[in-house]
């Protein structure tokens, strides 16, 4: 059977970059990218684009029938440190698009789902270094009760109604393309740009909060080839960690300061503070190693 794609949230900081290399991969015209705005020109420019609102079954099946979609990328999230303004739309958000794109693979109008959990599943009672697969999670923020809620709809959906999902705790993500929004890890992008418009950084971390990082053409690699593993390979589905490197914003700054020697950072901790400080510092990611052969490439210099 042919593949035809639907990336939901293809505007933001992952869907962007997975929208196009997906485009890459197997044509522009069988990728179709949707979300609530337009995005970026590549993205516009490179395939079809529908405007959708996630939230909306009626309309998400019109667009799976319309495009014959058999797998569905579900990125739209509210992050983190948006979530914790707006508790009660970050919960309608990133719960009730989870389960209209579960019930369209229930009901078999398509075949696979991909959707990202985040180390915020874990919490404050969790082991901090090398947070293995299965252990104590109760996350602390609105944003990780909804993706520890769904990961465990995700596992429930797979039992009871085999419907073919795989997911992954993605750490903090960095990237250039497109930037981030509303997370808590979005400090290890901003620095970037800041250090290179200003010479300088504000950072609403604490210098030493180390926490689990990523480039991102290793999560985009990641994302395909969990999706594309043979699915008896799959042990896990509710969502598998992760893992790349681990680093503070301190370190973050003598990294970029290899380059920049006059870049200028300072702390001024906010609201964030808390939840970083309630997230691993490094992640266990053995399972995905040993069940679909994970390996990542990229590591801060
Ligand atoms: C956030 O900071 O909220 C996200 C995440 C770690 O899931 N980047």
């Amino acid at each position: 059977m042919e593949k035809y794609i639907l990336i939901i949230g293809a505007c933001g900081q992952i869907g962007t970059e997975l929208t196009l290399t997906l485009r890459e991969r197997y044509g522009n015209n069988r990728v179709i990218a949707s979300d609530i705005r337009e995005g970026s020109d590549s993205l516009m420019n490179s395939g079809p684009f529908e405007i959708l609102d996630a939230t909306n079954y009626d309309a998400l099946e019109e667009v799976v029938a319309y495009y014959d979609i058999t797998e569905v990328y579900l990125m739209a999230a509210m992050l983190s440190a948006t979530a914790e303004k707006f508790p009660m739309r970050a919960w309608n958000l990133n719960m009730n698009s989870l389960f209209n794109v579960l019930n369209l693979a229930k009901e078999k109008k398509i075949n696979k789902v991909f959707w990202p959990s985040s180390i915020a599943v874990f919490g404050p009672n969790t082991p901090k270094d090398h947070t293995p697969q299965h252990t104590i999670m109760e996350p602390s923020t609105v944003y990780g009760i909804s993706k520890q809620s769904g990961e465990r709809w995700c596992e429930y959906y797979f039992k009871k109604f085999n419907v073919d999902v795989r997911s992954l705790r993605y750490p903090g993500l960095i990237s250039w393309k497109t930037m981030p929004g509303g997370g808590t890890t979005d400090y290890a992008v901003e620095i970037y740009h800041k250090a290179l418009s200003q010479g300088r950084y504000t950072c609403f971390l604490k210098e030493d909060t180390s926490l689990p990082m990523m480039f991102m053409d290793d999560a985009i690699r990641a994302t395909l080839e969990l999706m594309e593993a043979d699915a008896e390979n799959i042990k896990v589905r509710s969502a598998y960690n992760l893992s790349a490197m681990s680093f503070d914003p301190a370190e973050m700054a003598r990294s970029i300061q290899k380059h920049l020697p006059d870049f200028n950072i300072d702390y001024e901790p906010d609201f964030r503070q808390a939840i970083a400080d309630s997230w691993p510092k490094s992640i266990d990611d053995s399972d995905a190693q040993k069940d679909w052969g994970w390996q990542p490439n990229l590591i801060l210099t």
